[in-house]
């Protein structure tokens, strides 16, 4: 009976494109940490705030809702941020259309991200994207958002299982002095620890199936080791 030669003759390169998507002004500052730090990944950012999205550094910036925001935001409107996500669906779509993993992160409690990143989880579903979202609980001194923020969490875990929280007054235990800009650049921080390992873990899990397949498997993605935060490796998702 002759050898099975497909462990020698086949070779597999996968090579899946990660976006970030921000939303809001939280998830806007984490999208700019990624690029900054240059991070293998595209970074999307999505905003009804004109001022914060200028701020914003990101491959691709999307301003959603001109008219009804006049450029300000929602005020923590979260049902007008769901509305103007729906308005804009056709390019957000557009921008994430291409990606095989798609991280989405928001900070809960206010009215843009807490209202859009639903949408944009649904559109990620139906185009068959791998999707996690990275939810930021708001801190507990802000009692005023804490509601908001809860129904936020349920709307988005309802379109995307894959929902992690990380909670900001976490890292008030772990720098008791820090500042407020200071401890949520933390936060966020470490943020691209987590989209770093996720992503290695899921290509482990790809290649272990592939290999099991008897196919042999070449794995590259560019850059895989994305930069480690040492600082705040005890925050856990
Ligand atoms: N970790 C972290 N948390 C932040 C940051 N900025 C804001 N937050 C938290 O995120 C919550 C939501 O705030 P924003 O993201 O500014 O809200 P938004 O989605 O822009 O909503 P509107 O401005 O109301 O339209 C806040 O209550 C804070 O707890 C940030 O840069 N990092
Ligand atoms: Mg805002």
């Amino acid at each position: 009976m002759e050898a099975d030669t497909r462990e020698t003759d086949s070779i597999v390169t996968i090579e899946p494109r990660v976006a970030v998507v921000g939303l809001g002004g939280a998830g806007c500052n984490v999208v700019s940490v990624f690029y900054n730090a240059l991070a293998p990944v595209d970074t999307i950012a999505i905003n009804t705030d004109r001022k914060a999205l200028d701020e914003t550094v990101a491959d691709r910036k999307l301003y959603i809702c001109k008219e009804v925001t006049k450029g300000e935001g929602t005020r923590g409107d979260a049902g007008l941020g769901n509305k103007c996500a729906k308005v804009h669906e056709e390019n957000i779509e557009k921008a994430l259309i291409g990606h095989d993993i798609v991280f989405l992160v928001v900070g809960l409690g206010g009215g843009t991200g807490t209202g859009a990143a639903s949408v944009v989880a649904d559109i990620c579903n139906r185009n068959n994207m791998m999707t996690f979202t990275i939810a930021i609980n708001p801190f507990s001194f802000e009692s005023d958002r804490l509601s908001v923020a809860r129904n936020g969490l349920r709307s988005i875990r309802a379109v995307c299982p894959n929902t992690f929280t990380i909670e900001n007054d976490k890292v008030l235990e772990l720098m008791p002095d820090a500042t407020f800009s200071e401890a949520v650049r933390a936060v966020n921080e470490s943020i691209m620890d987590f989209v770093g390992k996720t992503t290695e873990a899921i290509l482990s899990r790809i290649e272990a199936e592939i290999s099991s397949d008897k196919l042999t498997v070449s794995m590259e993605i560019k850059d895989r080791n994305m930069p480690e935060i040492q600082t705040l490796s005890k925050i856990k998702t």
